[in-house]
């Protein structure tokens, strides 16, 4: 028994550590958002009494019963009053399902609900689930749309990877109880990333989606995607309109797809999406931001070349390394201060924080892709050209000075 206290004892005293620390922001070189030191949640912030049996009758070695091998792609929404997060907890049985954790301030002090979310199956049971866009719709309603995963019935026995991916639907109005709806039918054999505008569109439901043609490689298909569903609860889109595609040497080449709903600004819809590229050492996963016309979602109206957000750091390691994934963000209350979600490496969540008029600036401002080396090469002489008169012509004395050290 002694032995049974003094290893709970160190147990509970190493999440304390966890669960109280305070996180330090990290600024960044780029100025577009705030990094901070810690994960907000780990598979080590999961309670104790999810993963122990802590009767020393029946487990008198206090042995793991339910191991929790990661925390990540949490979709995120302010409710009453905390900032919160329902995140892909991934059992070490690879089996994935949702839990709600929430903090006072967004940053830290991220502390799980007592249980994990019961989402009801259909009559066709998924395998797994995962990646939940929370979406606060203008109907009421909060949706929680999600990956819902089967092993693909037409497989060979000795093909046990193959599966199908499409979209489930279920909706809550206090985060406790849900609804199940049918999941959504699109004419695409595969479906992931899928998420729900906030806003009806001439009376309908529209889902922004990403078609493809196999679980892992969008093949033909691929590409953020759009389309009209009339009835939320047994919703099917009959045609898919792509809004934003993969293109050849971006880091959106292999695939992309669509992040949190876009945020409603005065000068469009502003999206943050993950970007797919090839590399020699596998897939690499990055955050890219474009915004589309308040008045024709399929119309993309700007979008900053590149990256917004890439793996850094620590952030590169993890079960699935190179790769940072936003399914969840929250504008706050002020309609300014932005906490921008992300998962590294499908193992941990993280936060940035940024401002509305941040990335507002940079999605407007920041220079396009021109999709070739020498286009690159002319942004970047006229930023040269456009400092060099400036530093001659109009700079202050002090500008000079910090530049010339
Ligand atoms: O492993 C990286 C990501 O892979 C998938 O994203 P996509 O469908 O764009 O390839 C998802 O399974 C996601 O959960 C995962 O983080």
């Amino acid at each position: 028994m002694q032995d049974y206290l003094t290893q709970l004892n160190w147990l509970k005293q190493n999440q304390k550590l966890i669960l109280q620390q305070n996180n330090e922001p990290i600024h960044q070189p780029c100025g577009l958002y705030v990094r901070y030191k810690n994960p907000v949640l780990t598979a080590a912030h999961t309670p104790l009494f999810w993963r122990y049996d802590l009767n020393p009758d029946t487990n008198p070695y206090l042995l793991e019963r339910f191991g929790i091998n990661a925390v990540f792609n949490a979709g995120a929404i302010k409710f009453n009053g905390k900032y919160v997060l329902m995140a892909r907890v991934e059992g070490t049985d690879r089996k994935s399902f949702f839990a709600i954790a929430e903090s006072p301030n967004g940053v830290d002090h991220f502390r799980f609900w007592d249980h994990p979310v019961v989402i009801p199956e259909t009559n066709v049971p998924e395998t797994n689930m995962y990646d939940i866009r929370l979406v606060a719709h203008e109907d009421g309603w909060i949706y929680g749309i999600f990956c819902t995963e089967r092993r693909d019935p037409a497989a060979p026995e000795g093909h046990q990877s193959a599966a199908i991916a499409q979209c489930g639907i279920a909706r809550t109005k206090d985060l406790l109880q849900w609804e199940r709806l049918s999941d959504l039918k699109t004419p695409s054999p595969q479906q992931r990333n899928v998420v729900l505008h906030p806003e009806l569109v001439n009376g309908k439901y529209a889902f922004y989606t990403r078609p493809q043609d196999s679980f892992i490689d969008a093949g033909k298909g691929g590409g953020i995607g759009i389309g009209l569903a009339d009835d939320i609860t047994k919703a099917v889109i009959h045609q898919e309109v792509i809004i934003d595609k993969k293109i050849y040497h971006t880091v959106y080449e292999a695939k992309n797809g669509a992040g949190p709903a876009p945020i409603k600004t005065k000068y469009g819809w502003l999206h943050l999406a993950h970007g797919v590229r090839n590399t020699a050492a596998g897939l690499r996963y990055t955050l890219y931001v474009f915004m589309t016309d308040l008045n024709d979602l399929t119309k993309v109206i700007h979008k900053p070349a590149g990256y917004f957000i890439a793996p850094e750091g620590d952030e590169r390691i993890g079960d699935v390394s190179n790769v940072v994934f936003s399914n969840g963000w929250i504008l706050d209350d002020d309609g300014e201060q932005l906490f921008i979600y992300y998962a590294s490496s499908d193992t941990r969540m993280h936060v940035a924080t940024t401002s509305l008029s941040i990335l507002l600036d940079y999605v407007l401002h920041h220079p396009e892709d021109g999709y070739r080396a020498a286009k690159s090469v002319m942004t970047l002489q006229q930023i040269i050209e456009n400092n060099l008169v400036y530093l001659n012509e109009q700079a202050c004395g002090k500008l000079k000075a910090i530049l010339a050290i």
